[in-house]
């Protein structure tokens, strides 16, 4: 297809609650969203890095720039441009994957929406519904931690994930497991808060039964992980780490991690996501789908890659409303502890274009 515009739509959408994790607070959303427009169709994609550079070096105002200078520009120079073929068209510019999915993404559900065929469809989704969990920020006190994580077991969620950090691990993670029972699924994430002299005090999370650790260390230090699955029962699990498939591989067969997180964005696009998940599979390590914060139009593309056959655990895949009181699109709707696949070409909802304009922190930039 020929790109005849991409535009850069930036949003500012407030959160239903604050969420604190160990690299900081956040009380609204700001969304970088990508709309290309070609000759066969429109397509949307989300861009998931976050306002500050704080949970990886990507950031929004990083990300515009990037596409604005460089993505943008080469795919609109180029006269035929296909979703498979776009990592090569910009393998000229190093890094900056959450940008890249976002364009990836948009070009994809473009030409999905032309071929009639959806996101699903196109990954290999095995199953039309899946197992949800919620990430729940560091809480103000074990009492609210304990009210927040009481309403979600009440909505249905299949899994509990606590944000974790040093001075608010162990205790949490004790009340969480004395109010959820023996038998419900319970993890942490540290988001690199820790270091190697911690590894005594982690070892405590194991009378917990956790389903995993979720990057306890800073992204590039393997070696630490390395350690620490050695001398702890719960699984270590990366997430800032894994930028690709070739890290993900590495990691697994240096043993640094037993379980892996799939963030589209971070590895730059969902192509790379199914690869990550094939060869998860392959060596017998199951996945499950992280999140960002996304609105409607990253959700329904998580949602459609977390139906592949190898996200055997619940992912970050929560309602709609758990992060907003009106999302972009229509809403996600828990059934159940479950979020349904959509089924409709590409990422299968629709941007209210009505809250993109109310939302809009300023006009959008069109590149032609
Ligand atoms: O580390 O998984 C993370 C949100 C923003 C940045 C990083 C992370 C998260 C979450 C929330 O844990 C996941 C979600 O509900 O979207
Ligand atoms: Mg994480």
């Amino acid at each position: 297809m020929k790109v005849t515009a991409v535009e850069l739509h930036l949003l500012a959408m407030p959160l239903v609650r604050p969420f604190e994790t160990s690299f900081g607070r956040q009380t609204a959303r700001t969304v970088l969203l990508v709309r290309v427009r070609t000759d066969v169709g429109d397509g949307w994609g989300e861009c998931v890095a976050m306002a500050d550079p704080v949970y990886s070096s990507e950031y929004v105002a990083g990300a515009e720039a990037v596409l604005r200078d460089y993505l943008a520009p080469a795919v609109l120079h180029a006269d035929e441009v296909t979703a498979e073929g776009f990592a090569g068209l910009v393998s000229f510019v190093i890094g900056h994957r959450m940008a890249k999915a976002a364009l990836e993404t948009a070009l994809l559900d473009a030409e999905l929406r032309t071929a009639e065929r959806s996101f699903g469809d196109y990954f290999g989704a095995v199953r039309d519904e899946v197992d949800c969990g919620v990430s729940v920020g560091v809480a103000p006190s074990i009492p609210e931690l304990l009210d927040e994580v009481a309403g979600y077991v009440d909505e249905g969620y299949r899994r509990i994930k606590l944000k974790i950090k040093p001075g608010w691990d162990i205790e949490p993670v004790r009340e969480v497991r004395e109010l959820l029972g023996p038998d419900a699924l319970l993890q942490v994430d540290a988001n690199t808060a820790y270091d190697a002299a911690d590894i005594r005090h982690l070892r405590l999370l194991d009378a917990y039964e956790l389903l995993l650790i979720e990057q306890p260390f800073v992204e590039e230090d393997i070696a630490t992980h390395i350690q620490l699955a050695r001398e702890i029962e719960t699984p270590v699990c990366l997430d800032e780490s894994i930028l690709g498939v070739g890290v993900a591989v590495d990691a697994i067969e240096r043993h640094a991690t037993s379980i892996i997180n799939i963030k589209a964005g971070r590895v730059g696009g969902y192509l790379e996501a199914v690869r990550i998940h094939d060869a998860c599979a392959e060596l017998g390590v199951p996945v499950w789908c992280g999140g960002m914060l996304e609105t409607g139009v990253g959700r329904a593309a998580n949602v459609a890659l977390a139906a592949l056959e190898n996200f055997t655990l619940p992912g970050d895949t929560s309602a709609s409303r758990r992060y907003f009181a009106e999302d972009l699109t229509e809403p996600f709707e828990l059934v159940d502890g479950r979020l349904r696949v959509p089924t409709a070409p590409g990422s299968g909802v629709t941007v209210r274009e009505e809250l993109l304009r109310a939302w809009a922190v300023r006009a959008p930039v069109i590149l032609t």
